[in-house]
């Protein structure tokens, strides 16, 4: 009987003591940091994240998500200071908000470089996956923030009031909102057209304004969740750039979390990772996305996102891939500039990654 109650009181001292550890390290909420809204597919790819470590963990740890740039006060270009400072904890990012102060980031916005590879989804899977995907995960980490994976937003394309746009001639005098990143203000420059920095808050009221003729961001991601046929009528497919999404955490609160939860949080990331892509590509792939998002009961109002812009009334272009070509023609000058400012090797990565996909 000693020896029982003995076993009974180290192991309720071991609770407490393991009890109060726990209560120690975690904190109440961990606040994530997203751009766009929650209807967006980053939105909800977000909030699937935060879902699956809040039901994986038993509620133990609670990522509150924080939408529409809610905690930069709409700036979205100083998240990632925000998360390396501490102000944030986490955030499923966009390479084009950072990319202002990690010049790396700059690789998947080089403009038509990804279009022209023979399948741009390869294109990239190669890139995140590759040695390219390796030098800009340790971009980020040196300068500050732990990334835990990457998933992505989607091509981005273009939608105006006017059109339709076929030819780089096309875009001639157009205002066009773009993002406070200086490549997009030098792609658009090159094609001719007058681009507006204004932050993604904003840039709703904008469109309502009629304030510009057309913006760009992808379809299933952000255009067809926003209505865009509501402001513009043309949608032109060109695939110019794509928008990768960064999971990431701020080092010290990662450090926080116990082998055992930084492992769960990782299994976390690599599913709403899948989830996000399946969402990016629905109805643009060679049918994965659909039958991924099927097996997991997410499907969305619609599986083929272009019937389902011309039943709003939009007129959808897709470029032929010469068409493309002139595009990427164009805009030579910027690729040349920023090959040096994003540095040499890592853009040879990047080729050679895409190059050994496509054999
Ligand atoms: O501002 C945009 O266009 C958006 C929402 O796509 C980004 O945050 C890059």
């Amino acid at each position: 009987m000693k020896h029982f109650l003995k076993l009974l009181y180290a192991a309720l001292a071991f609770c407490m003591v393991a009890g109060s550890a726990n209560a120690q390290d975690l904190k109440g909420e961990y606040k994530l940091s997203v751009v766009p809204g929650a209807s967006s597919g980053w939105g909800k790819t977000a909030t699937y994240f935060a879902d699956l470590v809040r039901e994986r963990s038993q509620g133990r740890i609670n990522i509150k998500v924080y939408h529409n740039s809610q905690l930069m006060a709409g700036k979205q270009t100083s998240e990632f200071m925000m998360v390396r400072n501490g102000a944030i904890d986490f955030a499923v990012a966009s390479t084009i908000n950072w990319s202002p102060q990690i010049r790396e980031l700059n690789l998947t916005a080089m403009p038509f470089m990804l279009a022209v590879q023979p399948d741009r989804y390869k294109a990239v899977d190669a890139i995140l996956d590759g040695k390219a995907g390796r030098m800009m995960t340790e971009a980020v980490e040196k300068k500050g923030v732990t990334v835990l994976g990457w998933s992505e937003n989607g091509y981005r394309e273009m939608t105006t009031s006017v059109g339709p746009i076929t030819s780089p001639n096309d875009m001639k005098g157009l205002k066009i909102r773009v993002v406070g990143s200086p490549i997009f203000i030098e792609s658009f420059r090159a094609l001719g057209a007058n681009p507006l920095n204004m932050n993604w808050s904003e840039a709703q009221t904008g469109f309502q304004q009629g304030l510009v003729d057309g913006q760009e961001n992808p379809t299933n991601g952000i255009n067809i969740p926003l209505k865009i046929w509501n402001y513009h009528k043309h949608h032109t497919d060109w695939h110019y750039l794509i928008d990768p999404l960064i999971f990431a955490v701020n080092p010290k609160i990662w450090k926080t979390f116990a082998p055992a939860d930084q492992e769960l949080i990782r299994s976390c990331v690599r599913d709403a990772a899948v989830y996000g892509k399946a969402l990016s590509r629905l109805g643009m792939d060679d049918g994965t996305a659909l039958s991924y998002l099927k097996g997991i009961g997410m499907e969305l109002e619609y599986t083929d996102p272009y019937a389902f812009m011309e039943s709003h009334g939009m007129i959808v272009t897709k470029l032929s891939s010469d068409q493309i070509r002139a595009f990427y023609e164009a805009t030579q000058s910027v690729r040349d500039a920023w090959t040096k400012k994003i540095g040499e090797q890592l853009i040879k990565a990047a080729l050679e990654d895409m190059a050994a996909a496509a054999k």
